[in-house]
């Protein structure tokens, strides 16, 4: 004990030392974690709220949920033992099941029952109103930490799992608690983030068997958080560390994801200016394999979507302003310590941020394939008919937030083109009709884009196509990949596709 007192008080100030000993003992007095809030009933906070709930210590997780216009039907859904998420999610349905009818989760719009809780996991969705100011909307978020404060008791534990922007969990989100409920964090209740990594279509699998973060703004917090988080791990580890080091390290996934994606598609771009096949230089590249040797490269694309990718850049960069003026500011009155503002190379923009601008300039890239292509077909972009396959940013998903192909079909009709768009699984989008009937789509269409790797498109017949669009030389833009070139071009087609650099510019066939 001596040894960890002394390390506190080396890396503590004296003061911080005696809030952190208030905290440890208010923890202690009130025993192991045993009822559970999670606010925030979407498809991070219900596979949470059902696997903790599933948990045989904990006694009791409430599902917290606003009762309103857009999500309120959940509440009675879920207490009827009924997932309200779309798409299958293996597993989900009889664990809600299960825990409901065992009485051990309820959902609930009374959020004065978070007094009842030892533990509360806030998982509300963090969009960007707008990614070019780097303003993120908190606000669902801000309402989720409000209440939490509201009913908050001394030694309960709060966790963001939400992305934020790195330092709310120490910065907005502390003071918010601390103002709504008076008491102070780390020393009368615990704080700390621990972001999801979840992924749509295996919920329960990524919370069970991928290692959680946990970010505690003290030792305390970040041990309070482990007595939640482990029981719901099976092959998963906990992987401990400070409150912002855990806000950098999920926007950091996330936005080295988007670098790599960036990468290969630079080099796409590349392959097509110089005559070859990304591809083929992909498997290349992939070949180089053994100890220590690893290249990651990924898949070239028509653009990335979603809802991790498009904002988590972002987010770290914010994070980098507001963290690093705040660090600055706390050590300019402290002369011995030094903290410099970030060195970097003179007048460059950052890394990260260009990946974002080449992984946007896709649909543009496909915008310009489209219509070199219907110049080589003897067509004006004006009054061209296109047939967009896919609507989903993934491939054999029916999720289509943030699409690329939306950015892409605003191009086209701002170029004059009439465009028509299929996706089997996309069934509903605002302001877009998307078809199922892929005949109808391509019929007497002058070009047909391929903006979604679904499985139904790598069955497509060249020969079939070529009947549907009825013209001499339809273009066929590539996106993902998905068709033979040599297929297409020898029923006459005009190819372009991305990286493609072999094929793009072939001689055209008349059949
Ligand atoms: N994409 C490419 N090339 C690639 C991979 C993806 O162009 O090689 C495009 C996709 O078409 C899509 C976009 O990027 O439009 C995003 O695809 P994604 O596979 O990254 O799917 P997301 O956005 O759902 O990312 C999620 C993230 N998971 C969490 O945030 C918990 C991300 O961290 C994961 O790495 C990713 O899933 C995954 O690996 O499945």
């Amino acid at each position: 004990m001596n040894s960890n007192i002394e390390t506190l008080q080396k890396s503590k100030t004296l003061q911080e030392f005696e809030k952190s000993e208030k905290l440890e003992k208010l923890i202690e007095g009130r025993g192991a974690i045993r009822k559970i809030g999670v606010i925030g009933m979407g498809y991070v906070g219900i596979p949470a709220a059902a696997l903790l709930a599933d948990v045989p210590h904990f006694e009791k997780v409430y599902g917290f949920q606003r009762n309103s216009q857009t999500s309120g039907y959940k509440i009675e859904m879920l207490n009827s033992g009924e997932c309200p998420l779309k798409g299958e999610e293996p597993g989900l349905q009889e664990l809600i099941e299960r825990v409901v009818n065992e009485g051990k989760f309820e959902c609930t719009a009374d959020f004065s029952k978070i007094s009842e809780c030892d533990a509360v996991a806030i998982a509300i969705q963090t969009p960007f109103e707008d990614p070019k100011d780097l303003v993120p909307d908190f606000r669902a978020l801000i309402e989720g930490i409000r209440q939490a404060g509201r009913y908050l008791t001394p030694a309960t534990l709060v966790v963001l799992e939400s992305t934020v922007t790195p330092g709310t969990t120490e910065g907005m989100a502390k003071d918010i608690l601390e103002e709504e409920s008076g008491l102070v964090a780390g020393e009368d209740f615990a704080l700390a983030h621990a972001p999801e990594r979840v992924m749509v279509g295996r919920l329960i699998k990524n919370i069970q068997e991928h290692d959680r973060i946990v970010g505690g703004i003290d030792d305390a917090s970040t041990r309070r958080a482990t007595e939640l988080y482990s029981p719901v791990l099976t092959k998963g580890k906990i992987i401990p560390m400070s409150a912002t080091a855990a806000e950098v390290t999920k926007t950091a996934e996330n936005t080295f994801r988007d670098l790599q994606i960036a990468a290969v598609n630079q080099l796409a771009l590349y392959c097509e200016a110089m005559g070859i096949n990304v591809y083929d230089v992909r498997a290349g590249v992939d070949s180089l394999k053994g100890e220590g040797i690893t290249r990651a490269i990924l898949w070239p694309g028509a653009g990335v979507g979603g809802h991790c990718l498009t904002k988590d850049t972002y987010h770290l960069e914010r994070g980098l302003l507001v963290v690093g003026q705040e660090k600055r500011d706390e050590v300019s009155n402290n002369e011995e310590r030094r903290h410099e503002p970030l060195d970097f190379p003179e007048g460059r923009e950052s890394l990260y941020v260009l990946a974002r601008h080449i992984n946007d300039f896709m649909p543009e890239h496909m915008l310009n394939l489209t219509i070199n292509g219907l110049k080589r077909a003897g067509k004006k972009p004006e009054g061209a008919k296109v047939a967009i396959l896919g609507w989903a940013f993934i491939n054999n998903s029916d999720d289509a937030r943030n699409t690329p192909s939306e950015v892409y079909r605003d191009l086209c009709l701002k170029a004059g083109m009439e465009v028509a768009v299929h996706d089997p699984h996309v069934l509903h989008y605002p302001g877009v009709s998307v078809s199922q009937d892929i005949s109808e789509v391509v019929n007497g269409a002058d070009c047909v884009v391929i903006f979604a790797g679904h499985k139904d498109y790598y069955q497509l017949d060249a020969g079939e196509m070529k009947a549907r669009c009825g013209g001499v030389h339809p273009v066929i833009v590539d996106g993902r990949n998905v068709v033979d070139p040599d297929e297409y071009i020898r029923e006459g087609f005009v190819y372009e596709g991305i990286g493609r650099g072999d094929k793009n510019g072939h001689v055209i066939v008349d059949v």
